[in-house]
């Protein structure tokens, strides 16, 4: 039982919803520790296939909730930090099945970066991403200045780091920020719908090749001919694996337990 998110899983869909639209889904305190416990119980799942995350009102997130006490001028910031954006941005991305972000509205500071730890995101035309971090002297987190230059390079990077100018749902999926925008009215629907079949296909598989890529730009070509090998070998003894093809043989649609 959660104040700030909204939480469910049904049929191994895991649907996370931030709320606290008043103050455009910003982090306090309760919501963070809610948001870790969520992720902890996530991380334990049994049976978890895909993860969407989204938020209430008219903002995805404003980020830190800067009227909250642990983050007053003059504090550590590090600490909050190292309890809290560290340790979320670490088990979304460990996740083994694949998460997806709606992004409903506004996306600033961390609630940017939390996004784009997410493995696809759809963003309603009307969002926007701020880095805000640099109008308050502030230095990108949550994995923002890893996450930029390798979704949409250096320059814009740099630009968008040090300039904090919004950047539109529409121009994000174009410098391939995000993975696409969609009609404001819309987004709710597709989102689930996307999450709903995701959460019916090969989860092993699709956990895999999510730590495949993770792992790709860190990696010289024969580690990574190396990591496919050994994931290929194990997605080989998946149940799934079996199912595809049998299905594909057999001409009828496939039915995945995610195994
Ligand atoms: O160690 C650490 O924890 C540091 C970690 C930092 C991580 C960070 O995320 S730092 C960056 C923090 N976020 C920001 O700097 C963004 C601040 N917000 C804004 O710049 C604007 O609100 C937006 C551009 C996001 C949206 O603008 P707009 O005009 O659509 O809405 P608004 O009127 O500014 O906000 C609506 C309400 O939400 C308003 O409250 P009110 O006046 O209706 O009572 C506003 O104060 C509140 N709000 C928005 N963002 C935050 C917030 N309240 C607290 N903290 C916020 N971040």
């Amino acid at each position: 039982n959660f104040d700030t998110i909204e939480f469910e899983i049904n049929d191994g869909l895991a649907v996370l919803t931030l709320n606290r639209p008043d103050s455009l889904n910003s982090f306090n305190k309760q919501m963070h520790e809610e948001m870790q416990q969520a992720l902890d119980i996530l991380t334990e799942a049994e049976g978890l296939r895909c993860v969407l995350l989204t938020g209430n009102g008219r903002g995805f997130c404003a980020g830190q909730d800067l009227s909250d006490a642990a983050v007053l001028p003059g504090g550590d910031l590090g600490e909050s930090i190292e309890n809290y954006y560290n340790p979320m941005i670490r088990k979304i991305s460990a996740l083994p099945v694949p998460v997806i972000c709606a992004v409903n509205g506004v996306a600033a500071g961390a609630g940017a970066n939390i996004a784009f730890a997410c493995d696809i995101v759809l963003a309603a035309k009307s969002a926007k991403f701020i880095q805000a971090f640099c109008k308050i002297g502030l230095v990108p987190d949550s994995g923002g200045t890893y996450m930029l230059p390798r979704l949409v390079g250096h320059a814009r990077a740099m630009g968008l780091a040090l300039l904090g100018d919004a950047v539109g749902a529409e121009q994000a999926e174009n410098w391939g920020m995000i993975w696409k925008a969609v009609d404001d009215e819309a987004l709710r629907e597709e989102a689930l719908k996307l999450a709903q079949n995701l959460a019916t296909q090969p989860t092993k598989g699709l956990g895999l090749i999510k730590k495949a890529l993770q792992a790709s730009l860190g990696n010289d070509l024969d580690s990574q001919l190396e990591m496919e090998k050994a994931f290929q070998r194990e997605a080989g003894y998946s149940d799934d694996y079996r199912e595809g093809v049998e299905a594909f043989l057999e001409k009828r649609k496939p039915e995945f337990t995610g195994k």
